[in-house]
C-alpha cells in the first residue's frame, strides 16, 4: 500500500482528512508562539509521502544555459539563507465559507497556516549560476517526488520574476525552524516561495523547469483558483482564472475560542484577545481592529511582528487586544467578536463570506467572528 510508510503525527493535529493526510493545529494554541512549532504546524499532503533516502536524493534543474543536478550535499554547500514566513494554505478557513453556501474541499478552519524560519539555499543564486536571464513572461515549474495513481508528480508554478528577485527570498529550504525538515513538510527540500499560496511550495521537490509557460499540473490549472460567486460547477471554465499566487489579507482570532466561557478582568471589565493576521505579497500587517459592538466601536491591537521592510514582510503578526465589556453585554452573557486585518497598501478584508464566495472555498478572507459567553 502507498499509505505503509506514512510518518508519525503529533497526536493534537486535527485531521480534516486521513488518506492522504491533512490536519491543522487547535485553533487556540496556534497564537501562542511566534514561531509556529514545527510537529504542530498544519500538513496539507494530496498523496502519500514519498519516501527519499537523503543519499540519493537528486534535484534537477532545467532550462537555463545547460541542465543540471544538484545533490543535497551540493544544495547544502551554497550560500545559506534563512527567512522568516507565514505558509498558508489557499483554503485556511473555508469552513465559514461554505456556511454561506456549500463549497467543494477540505473542510480547514482557520489552522491551515503556520509561520516558520526556513533555511537554505536562495533560488535566484542556482537560477543565475545556470545562466538564466530574467523574463517577465517565463515561468519557474516545480515538482515534487509524490506521485498521483498515473504516475504524475504534484506540481506547481510561479513568475520567473518573483524567482529570480532577490528580495523575493525564494529559497530551497532543507531546515525548518532550525530542524531538517521533517517528511511531512518536505523533506529533504521543499522550495518556499514566501508570500505565496501554500500550493507553490512544493515539498519532496525533485524537478525545476525554467519555462514558458505554467506548470499543467492540475493544481496549478484546475484547482486553486478564484470565482465569481456566480459561477457554479455547471458554468466554471478553469482556463478563464488566473492561478492564486499571493494571498489576500486576513486575520484570525485564536483566543478565545467561539462558544467559550470568558471571565471579565474584575477591575477593568474587558477581555483579552489574541489572534494572528498575515497578508501575502510580502505586505506588512499594518492594523488589527476588533470590535465587540458589530462595528459601533473599534479598538486597535497590539503587534507583534518581525523587523522586515515592507514588500518582504513575510512572516505572520501576531496581535493582542483588549475589550471593554459593557454592563449589557454582561447581562446578556453574549458577545459577537469580530477581527479585520489591514495591510501595508491600505487592503483590507471583507467583511461578509458572501460577496466572496466561491465554489472552491479559497480565498475565504472575510472578518473573522467568534462568538463567546461572558461570565
Ligand atoms: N508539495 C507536494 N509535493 N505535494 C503536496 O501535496 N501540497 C501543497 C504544498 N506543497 C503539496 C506540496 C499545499 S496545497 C500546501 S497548502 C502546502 O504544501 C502545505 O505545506 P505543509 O504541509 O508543509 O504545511
Ligand atoms: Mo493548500
Amino acid at each position: 500500500s502507498p499509505w505503509s510508510e506514512e510518518p508519525q503525527r503529533h497526536a493534537l493535529l486535527k485531521p480534516a482528512s486521513k488518506r492522504p493526510f491533512n490536519a491543522e493545529p487547535p485553533i487556540g494554541l496556534l497564537a501562542e508562539q511566534f514561531y509556529t512549532p514545527n510537529e504542530l504546524f498544519y500538513v496539507r499532503n494530496h498523496l502519500p509521502v514519498p519516501v527519499i533516502n537523503p543519499e540519493d536524493y537528486e534535484l534537477e534543474i532545467e532550462g537555463g544555459a545547460k541542465d543540471k543536478t544538484l545533490t543535497l550535499e551540493g544544495i547544502k554547500a551554497l550560500p545559506k539563507h534563512s527567512v522568516t514566513a507565514a505558509i498558508m494554505c489557499g483554503g485556511n478557513r473555508r469552513s465559514e465559507m461554505t456556511k454561506v453556501k456549500a463549497v467543494k474541499g477540505l473542510s480547514w478552519g482557520a489552522g491551515a497556516v503556520g509561520n516558520a524560519k526556513w533555511s537554505g539555499a536562495r533560488l535566484c543564486d542556482v537560477l543565475r549560476e545556470q545562466g538564466v536571464q530574467p523574463d517577465e513572461t517565463k515561468h519557474v515549474i516545480f515538482e515534487g517526488a509524490d506521485l498521483d495513481p498515473t504516475s504524475h508528480p504534484y506540481g506547481a508554478s510561479i513568475p520567473l520574476a518573483k524567482a529570480l528577485d532577490p528580495r523575493g527570498d525564494v529559497i530551497l529550504a532543507y531546515e525548518m525552524n532550525d530542524e531538517p525538515l521533517s517528511r511531512d513538510h518536505g523533506f529533504p527540500i521543499r522550495v518556499i516561495v514566501p508570500g505565496t499560496v501554500g500550493a507553490r511550495n512544493v515539498k519532496w521537490l525533485t524537478r525545476i523547469v525554467v519555462a514558458d509557460k505554467e506548470s499543467d499540473s492540475h493544481w496549478q490549472q484546475n484547482d486553486y483558483k478564484g470565482f465569481s460567486p456566480s459561477t457554479d460547477w455547471d458554468t466554471v471554465d478553469f482556463s478563464k482564472s488566473d492561478a492564486i499566487q499571493a494571498m489576500p489579507v486576513t486575520s484570525a482570532i485564536c483566543t478565545p475560542q467561539a462558544g467559550a466561557r470568558v471571565k471579565v478582568d474584575d477591575d477593568e471589565g474587558h477581555i483579552t484577545v489574541r489572534g494572528y493576521a498575515w497578508s501575502g505579497g510580502g505586505r506588512k500587517i499594518v492594523r488589527v481592529d476588533l470590535t465587540n459592538d458589530e462595528g459601533a466601536s473599534w479598538h486597535v491591537a497590539e503587534l507583534e511582528q518581525e523587523e522586515m521592510p515592507d514588500g518582504r514582510h513575510y512572516g505572520w503578526s501576531l496581535w493582542t487586544a483588549r475589550l471593554p465589556v459593557s454592563e449589557a453585554q454582561r447581562k446578556a452573557g453574549d458577545v459577537e467578536i469580530w477581527a479585520k486585518a489591514v495591510d501595508s497598501a491600505y487592503n483590507v478584508q471583507p467583511e461578509k463570506f458572501e460577496h466572496i464566495w466561491n465554489l472552491r472555498g479559497v480565498l475565504a478572507n472575510a472578518y473573522h467572528k467568534v462568538k463567546v459567553k461572558i461570565i
